[in-house]
């Protein structure tokens, strides 16, 4: 069985993380992770926070078993989902796009476990020495909000630069990726665009039916002109933000205000003029299935590739 130092350390029986994803990550997915035997997460962008703190209830009916709440950066209302997990007592912080500084000293107060996204080697550093309990290393490949530095190249640097437990995260939904992660130097894998397509995801089920559909070449990273890039499927709504970026008479406010709304149209409605944000595995993703086989299929595949890895490689 795979097994790594973040498994006592959090309290999980497999080393694998689901990614916080906005909209999409609550007290369903998450539940049902964490039954699974995975760390499941809440997504901290919601209908607002107290919508959130209504999942984290939830979630705690819904498992005994450990779980977190993703905690978006970015987000208006991000000091207050800060205090609410303090409130709630949730034992596991993960944060992402940004950086989580200003919250750590209360978080660790709290006694809370506080686990960044980071995007480079520098922030890894820097939220080590503020007390993370580890970092999670997301290659572009992920879906959302992207950084620059790919998980090939990300992961291995993290790895050798920090002490604590790395977590690698972006283009991992298949075994396969999840036993290269390993290799690569992650303690454990954040998977996010194959949870998309679990049972127990809520997301709509044209959500689910294009990351099914999907190719090697079916994702875009948009908003680069705007700073905060973002990859999603390519639809007529990604496109079209595309075309709104390369024209010079467009405005950064026009595409803005083009793209508000778009994440959670497509999340809750299906809606074809929305956003759906995917990471490159989306081709890899296959079928709808239960969170319990997917978490299975990782860990159990995974081990099974780095047991066969010597005698295929070496002689
Ligand atoms: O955060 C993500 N992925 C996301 S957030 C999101 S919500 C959203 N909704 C609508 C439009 C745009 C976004 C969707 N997907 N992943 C974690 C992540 N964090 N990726 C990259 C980073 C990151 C980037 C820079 C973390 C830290 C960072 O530091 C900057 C600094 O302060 O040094």
């Amino acid at each position: 069985m795979i097994k790594s130092r973040i498994c006592g350390i959090l309290g999980i029986r497999y080393p694998v993380i689901q990614g916080g994803m906005a909209w999409i990550a609550d007290a369903s997915l998450a539940s049902a992770v964490s039954n699974a035997g995975g760390l499941g997460l809440i997504s901290s962008v919601n209908a607002g926070t107290e919508a959130v703190r209504d999942e984290i209830r939830k979630c705690k009916e819904l498992t005994d078993k450990p779980f977190g709440v993703n905690i978006m950066l970015q987000a208006p209302n991000a000091g207050e989902i800060a205090r609410l997990v303090v409130e709630e007592g949730v034992k596991i912080v993960t944060t992402g796009a940004g950086s989580p500084a200003p919250y750590m000293e209360m978080w660790k107060e709290a006694g809370i476990k506080v686990i960044p996204v980071i995007a480079s080697v520098a922030l890894a550093l820097k939220v080590q020495a503020l007390g993370a309990t580890a970092v999670i290393a997301e290659g572009a490949e992920s879906g959302g909000h992207v950084g620059e530095l790919h998980t090939m190249t990300l992961l291995p640097q993290v790895a050798d630069a920090v002490d604590i437990p790395v977590i690698g995260a972006g283009g991992i939904a298949d075994p396969r990726e999840a036993a290269a992660a390993f290799i690569l130097g992650a303690d454990a894998v954040q998977v996010g665009t194959r949870f998309l397509a679990a049972e127990e995801c809520s997301v709509h089920m044209n959500y689910k039916e294009r990351i099914i559909k999907a190719t090697d070449i079916s994702t875009i990273v948009t908003g680069k002109t705007l700073g905060h890039p973002v990859r999603s499927l390519k639809t007529p709504f990604s496109m079209t933000f595309a075309k709104m970026e390369a024209n010079p008479e467009v405005t950064s406010e026009e595409i803005l205000s083009f793209g508000t709304g778009a994440l959670r149209k497509a999340v809750k409605e299906g809606d074809p003029d929305g956003s759906y944000m995917a990471g490159e595995s989306s081709g890899l993703v296959k079928r709808i299935e239960p969170a319990r086989a997917i978490v299975e299929d990782l860990m159990l595949g995974a081990e099974k590739i780095l047991r066969e890895a010597s005698s295929k490689y070496l002689e």
